[in-house]
């Protein structure tokens, strides 16, 4: 994708733009943050927010969905907006088509749009066919689906079925998941066939159901990716549940506690983390730099990853990415 800024040489423009407080001190702006679903990710995003309002002396009102959809989220955006208060919205848009149209809304009502983990449109807000948005935070989730594919090929030793489970169509985050590990499996790994793609509408509990139908359906899968935090979490209890945990092996999106726990006892192989601490918290400096005049903030940033395995776990600059939400 082009106009992409790499965290990683970003280091010079975070520390400029926490050092533009004293904009805030005289003339504070108000924040609304409306992540997707109440997950440990989220979670860590918000303590993200928190950290960088406080800092800038900020106010952040934050809503979370109960459950993950167009429907739970609307009606929460379109209350932000009708508060007359909100500058600027943080969110991660649960559809990257019809989250459009109310987000569309609020831009009508003078607020201003930063998305966050998943984006509107392509993700292209200088090119695509969504702009009003002021950048879009997140993973690289095609790269990501990419080496969580890599990382299970080489589990099952290159060769047999695998499946997929996922959350839902038409958010970008977990399709772009899938479709870079379906173009990995496709063309680096001839042995290697994906036998499904389920939805489990963010809902565990379906996740088990349908990844233990998959292992009835299939009794020789080799492997599971888990895209995100509830599929990886059935997928993972799926195979657990029905004796077999370490011969069919779990790739898991997203460094809960439970994720790790599964990685020690053999079950999952892989662990991708994100950094959604790093998202919130650029986000809020994001709003903040506009705020103050800035004109330059990058479309997209890219804010990477920490691949955990059984080998790395333990080492603290890896672990420090493990999902850590207060108690
Ligand atoms: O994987 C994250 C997030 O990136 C995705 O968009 C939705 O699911 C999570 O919140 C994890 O549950």
């Amino acid at each position: 994708m082009k106009n992409v800024f790499k965290l990683g040489a970003g280091i010079a423009m975070a520390a400029m733009l926490s050092s533009g407080s004293a904009y805030a001190q005289e003339d504070t702006i108000t924040i609304g943050f409306l992540p997707g679903v109440v997950d440990p990710f989220y979670q860590v995003m918000e303590l993200g927010v928190n950290a960088a309002a406080e800092s800038l002396g900020i106010n952040v009102v934050t809503q979370v969905p109960p459950t993950w959809g167009v429907e739970t989220q609307t009606p929460i955006l379109d209350a932000m907006v009708a508060r007359g208060d909100i500058d600027y919205l943080i969110i991660a848009p649960t559809d990257k088509d019809q989250m459009v149209g109310p987000l569309q809304n609020a831009v009508d009502a003078g607020i201003k749009v930063i998305t966050v983990d998943t984006f509107l449109g392509d993700g292209d807000y200088k090119n695509g066919p969504v702009t009003f948005p002021l950048s879009a935070i997140g993973s690289d989730n095609v790269e990501g689906g990419r080496i969580a594919a890599r990382g299970l090929a080489e589990a099952i030793g290159g060769e047999g079925k695998v499946y997929i489970n996922s959350t839902n169509p038409n958010v970008s985050s977990v399709e772009d998941r899938a479709t870079g590990f379906k173009e990995v499996m496709d063309n680096e790994y001839p042995g290697i066939e994906v036998v499904g793609l389920d939805f489990n509408l963010d809902d565990m509990n379906t996740a088990v159901q349908q990844t233990a139908a998959t292992l009835e359906r299939v009794p020789d899968l080799a492997g599971v990716f888990g895209t995100n935090v509830f599929s990886a979490q059935g997928a993972g209890t799926a195979v657990v549940n029905a004796g077999l945990g370490g011969a069919v092996q779990v790739v898991a999106y997203d460094a809960t506690q439970f994720a790790i726990e599964q990685l020690r006892e053999g079950v999952v192989s892989l662990v991708l983390a994100q950094k959604p601490y790093d998202m919130g918290y650029l986000a809020v400096q994001f709003a903040a730099a506009d705020a103050g005049g800035v004109t330059s903030l990058p479309p997209r940033v890219e804010t990477g990853f920490a691949i955990i395995s059984r080998d790395n776990v333990d080492d603290p600059a890896v672990a420090r990415f493990i999902y850590q939400v207060p108690e």
